[in-house]
């Protein structure tokens, strides 16, 4: 990069969390009640351009081609940018940005498309104002654009850890283990639909925070399921892990569900997957699913596995896609920019 340019790019991958993230205790901030546990996933990526020059007359926001005016994502890219300047520079921003981003997959529809776009951007926007920082800040100011995506700053296996400081200091991700700890962890990213929640994950842990009455009992479970499935990938024990995973996110849709307005996002074809899955066990298949806040579904395997599972599946017309996944790397500068 040429020193006196402010552009840079980065490419992120989601992550996918095993023990989930759901519920702030503190909303700007973006502070959790409880730590999670992620797995970075290969294959699904976000690619990032930021470039800050006087040629530009205005903020300019492109995403998957189509650029943003002023509605709320360009809002939130916009605040994330400033937000670094702030920290990086000792003067107000005075110089105007143009963001171009890529995602090989939906966006907004359950896939953890926040995760990569803003660690790509946290990263991008760090190396284009030539900032050093250790990984901890990093992941640090990954967290205030959207929570997952500090653990999308490593790959691997990762854990955010909640704090205990009301500013946040220590609350941050670290990586448990590499992308290189489970060469055969799979994960199968089940498309059921591509379309936009209805409800964004930030409105409905909200809501949940408020108004569950589960709420109070899943933080104690999330204690708890952290340190079980901690001991299950050490032990690289596969059907613990995958328990532990699947009962944690269907506890946790269980806390949206019980929400005063209820939040569903199951849809009928994600109740027929789930069953599905459930009865590809009972055959001997060891395979478990996970869910974030979206009608998707993942599945957890090991490699040696994933032919049988692609074989039942194909029974399911309403599938729409299935990207096979192995772990991925963290986010990482690339040469090639955007534009
Ligand atoms: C997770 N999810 O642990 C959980 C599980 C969705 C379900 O993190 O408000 O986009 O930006 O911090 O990170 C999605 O929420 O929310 C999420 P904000 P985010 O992956």
């Amino acid at each position: 990069m040429n020193p006196t340019m402010m552009k840079a790019t980065s490419r992120a991958h989601p992550n996918i969390a095993l023990i989930k993230y759901w519920g702030k205790r503190n909303n700007e901030l973006i502070l959790p009640f409880t730590n999670s546990l992620s797995v970075t996933l290969d294959n699904l990526e976000t690619v990032t351009t930021v470039d800050f020059s006087s040629i530009y007359r205005e903020d300019l926001v492109i995403l998957n081609e189509v650029e943003l005016l002023s509605n709320s994502t360009s809002f939130k890219i916009i605040h994330h940018i400033d937000l670094i300047w702030d920290f990086l520079m000792n003067r107000p921003r005075d110089i105007f940005v143009k963001v171009v981003s890529k995602n090989n997959f939906p966006t907004a529809a359950g896939f953890a498309s926040s995760s990569s776009g803003i660690a790509a951007l946290t990263y991008a926007t760090i190396l284009a104002l030539h900032g050093e920082l250790s990984w901890s800040q990093i992941s640090l100011l990954a967290r205030r654009g959207s929570g997952s995506a500090c653990r999308s700053v490593y790959g691997g296996f990762v854990e955010w850890h909640a704090g205990k400081e009301h500013d946040g200091r220590d609350s941050y991700a670290t990586k448990v283990h590499s992308e290189y700890y489970w060469p055969d962890f799979r994960m199968l990213v089940i498309v059921l639909s591509s379309q936009p929640k209805y409800i964004s994950s930030r409105e409905a842990m909200a809501v949940s925070v408020k108004t569950s009455p589960l709420f109070p009992s899943w933080i104690i479970r999330c204690e708890r399921d952290i340190i079980d499935l901690k001991k299950a990938l050490d032990l690289k024990a596969f059907s613990m892990l995958g328990k532990i995973a699947e009962e944690n996110s269907l506890a946790m849709h269980a806390v949206m569900e019980a929400s005063q307005p209820s939040i569903i996002y199951h849809t009928s074809e994600t109740q027929i997957i789930i069953s599905a899955i459930q009865s590809l066990r009972r055959t001997g298949l060891n395979c478990y699913l996970t869910s974030d806040a979206g009608s998707n579904i993942q599945i957890i395997a090991l490699h040696k596995d994933i032919s049988s599972i692609l074989e039942s599946l194909k029974q399911y017309p309403f599938i729409q896609k299935i990207i096979t996944c192995g772990v991925g790397k963290g986010v990482e500068q690339i040469k090639e920019d955007l534009f």
